[in-house]
C-alpha cells in the first residue's frame, strides 16, 4: 500500500512533463531510424534533439552546423567518449552502436544543449 502511494505522484508528474513538452521530442513516439541521421547544430541547439534509433542497425549521425552564433561549436557523447568540433557548414558523422537499448546522451562542449539517442 505504501509503495502505490508513492507511485501515484509520480504517475502524475510524469503525465504533466509528457503532456506540457513537445510530444515528437518523446522517445515513445518517434520512429526509430536507421542509416543515416541527420542533426542540425543552430542557435537553439541541436535539431532533432531526441533520436530513436533502431536496435541492432548500423546509424550514424551526421551533425552540421548551420550557424556562427550558437554555443554548440562541438558535440559530445560522455558515454562513447566522443568529442568532436563542429565547423560550420562541415558535416560530421558519429557512429551509433545499436546493439541493444539504451540512451546516449549527448552536449555542446559546455553542457548547455543537450540531446539524446534512444536505441530500441
Ligand atoms: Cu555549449
Amino acid at each position: 500500500m505504501r509503495i502505490v502511494a508513492a507511485l501515484v505522484p509520480l504517475a502524475l508528474a510524469a503525465s504533466l512533463g509528457v503532456a506540457g513538452c513537445n510530444k515528437s521530442d518523446d522517445p515513445q513516439n518517434l520512429q526509430p531510424v536507421s542509416g543515416e541521421q541527420k542533426v542540425e547544430a543552430n542557435e537553439k541547439g541541436f535539431t532533432p534533439s531526441t533520436i530513436a534509433v533502431k536496435k541492432g542497425s548500423t546509424t550514424h549521425l551526421v551533425f552540421t552546423r548551420t550557424t556562427a552564433d550558437t554555443c554548440a561549436t562541438e558535440v559530445v557523447f560522455p558515454d562513447l567518449g566522443i568529442q568532436k568540433e563542429l565547423p560550420v557548414g562541415k558535416p560530421v558523422s558519429v557512429d551509433i552502436p545499436a546493439d541493444q537499448d539504451k540512451t546516449l546522451r549527448f552536449a555542446c562542449g559546455m553542457g548547455m544543449f543537450n540531446g539524446k539517442v534512444v536505441v530500441k
